[in-house]
């Protein structure tokens, strides 16, 4: 379907429609599901919203290895509740990816196949309870940095999903802050265990916002259609900007010792984090890359029998052969 739908709109580029598109674009207006769109911003959407979607659920992955070892009943509740949410958010980004004629099957197969990526960051490892402390705070603290703007981007159905997303994910940074103020502040082994999960989650973070702006494929197209409202390096900058106070009220350190302020931009001079290494966790060499892909495929296949039952149903139901609900 697809590949049918991207056939059949090639030919619309037409200088005309496209300098009407941007005029909207720049007029602030809401590009909507039935509305004309070029082709590439419609390629662009799939793209990032797919990826964003895919991320939510792979990103069920590290932290849903907690939930039997939370150290407190009520600490699993909240983390339960968490995961649960990811699951949610990312049913909201396939339905918005899916009124640009891609269906959420053809997504989750591009995935499984390597044609579509998800975050870096869930191809970390979560081996201590610190480090779910850290994901909230650092992972869901990078992700509000970028997705807040997402609120503004031009396409209707994506700034919805965004708008509802961030009110949890705003829970979900503050869920694993207070995580870490107990740890920072507990036993010198928890605060050990606090300060090494920053060691290890600072950088794969600041990766999250993509590539330097000097190498981004994207960035500039994106932002004139604003897909994206700001650039990978200003997010980044934020981030740090917002990251490094909150270290110090927690008394753990930030692994990074170019790091300082900086009068004349007012914000942190701060060490890049090493491109090499991204560039290798995209092509899939990161720490648990193949676990991620093996649990989705396992996860995909184990629920065809559920899929085909849906499907069979509501076949059925269509076919007048089952009595209404
Ligand atoms: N990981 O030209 P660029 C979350 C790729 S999860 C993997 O700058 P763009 C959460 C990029 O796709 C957060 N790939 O690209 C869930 C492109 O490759 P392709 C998810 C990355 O799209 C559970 C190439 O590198 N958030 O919230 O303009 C628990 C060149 O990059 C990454 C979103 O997805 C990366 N980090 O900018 C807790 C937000 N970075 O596609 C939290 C929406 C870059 O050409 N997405 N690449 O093969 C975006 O804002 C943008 O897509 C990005 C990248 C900033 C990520």
């Amino acid at each position: 379907m697809y590949a049918q739908m991207v056939e059949s709109t090639a030919s619309d580029d037409d200088p005309e429609k496209l300098a009407a598109f941007q005029a909207r674009i720049d007029a602030g207006e809401k590009i909507e599901p039935k509305d004309w769109m070029p082709e590439g911003y419609r390629k662009t959407l799939i793209r990032q919203i797919g990826q964003h979607a895919h991320s939510e659920i792979v990103g069920q992955l590290p932290e849903g290895n907690w939930i039997t070892r939370a150290p407190t009943l009520e600490r699993k509740a909240i983390l339960l509740a968490k995961v649960q949410d990811e699951a949610g958010h990312g049913l909201y980004l396939y339905c918005a990816a899916e009124t640009l004629g891609v269906s959420r099957d053809e997504m989750t197969e591009m995935l499984l196949e390597g044609r579509m990526k998800y975050s870096s960051i869930f191809n970390y490892p979560t081996v201590t309870w610190a480090d779910i402390g850290a994901i909230g705070w650092l992972v869901d603290g990078a992700a509000i940095m970028n997705q807040v703007p997402l609120q503004r981007t031009s396409y209707g159905p994506y700034s919805r999903a965004m708008i509802r997303i961030c009110k949890e994910e705003s829970f979900h940074m503050r869920q694993g802050f207070d995580i870490m103020m107990k740890m920072a502040n507990g036993s010198r082994e928890q605060k050990r265990m606090a300060q090494d999960a920053l060691n290890r989650f600072w950088y794969p973070s600041l990766m999250m916002f993509g590539p330097s702006d000097g190498d981004s494929v994207h960035s500039s197209q994106s932002m004139a259609w604003k897909i994206k409202i700001s650039s990978n390096d200003e997010l980044r900058q934020k981030f740090v900007d917002q990251t490094v106070p909150q270290a110090d009220y927690l008394d753990l350190k930030i692994p990074d010792p170019e790091l300082k302020w900086n009068q004349d931009k007012g914000g942190y001079d701060f060490s890049e984090p090493d491109w090499s290494e991204f560039h290798a966790v995209l092509k899939g060499n990161g720490p648990c890359n193949s676990d991620r892909m093996k649990a989705r495929i396992r996860a995909w296949e184990d629920g065809r029998w559920v899929r085909d039952g849906l499907m069979a149903h509501a076949q059925k139901k269509a076919a007048g052969k089952v009595a209404a609900e």
